[in-house]
């Protein structure tokens, strides 16, 4: 199989939280290679754009507020398998479902506080990778 890239982001409650390093230290012991990185505070417009998928959904709103909340870091991470590794590490959307050892049951709170976002398919990978990182060949 070849590599993949893929984007994840540490969300404003796991930044809040000062668990960044312990996050990443998770990604790197499991084998990606952190491509880029960065650290930003999401703008209305640019988490509106990130998330435009769930659009009509009924928590867009609320979504869209937590990611402003604060600071966040995307970052672009690679190994073999990429895309379907990071949502096993990380685990299901719903922090309080997520299974035992996941990221996410670790640090994230609820569906909505999460701690970290993950690329779901080859496609969104690839349209998340460059919304923060336009230069990356995906
Ligand atoms: P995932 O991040 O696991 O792919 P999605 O794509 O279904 O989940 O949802 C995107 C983000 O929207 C989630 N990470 C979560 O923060 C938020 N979210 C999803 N479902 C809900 C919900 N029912 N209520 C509030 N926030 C939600």
């Amino acid at each position: 199989m070849t590599t993949q890239k893929t984007l994840t982001i540490i969300k404003p409650d796991a930044v809040g939280k000062n668990a960044i390093g312990e996050i990443i230290h998770r990604f790197e012991l499991s084998g990606f290679t952190i491509v880029a990185m960065s650290m930003e505070r999401l703008t209305k417009e640019r988490a509106e754009g990130f998330y435009k998928v769930h659009k009509e959904k009924p928590f867009f709103g609320e979504l869209v507020e937590f990611m402003t909340s604060g600071p966040c870091v995307p970052m672009v991470l690679e190994k073999e398998n990429a895309i379907d590794d990071l949502r096993t590490l990380i685990g299901v959307t719903d922090s309080t479902k997520a299974a035992s050892g996941t990221i996410r049951q670790n640090f994230g709170m609820d569906i909505q506080c999460n701690a970290v976002h993950a690329s779901d398919s080859v496609e969104n990978a690839g349209f998340e990778v460059n919304y923060f990182f336009p230069d990356i060949k995906v």
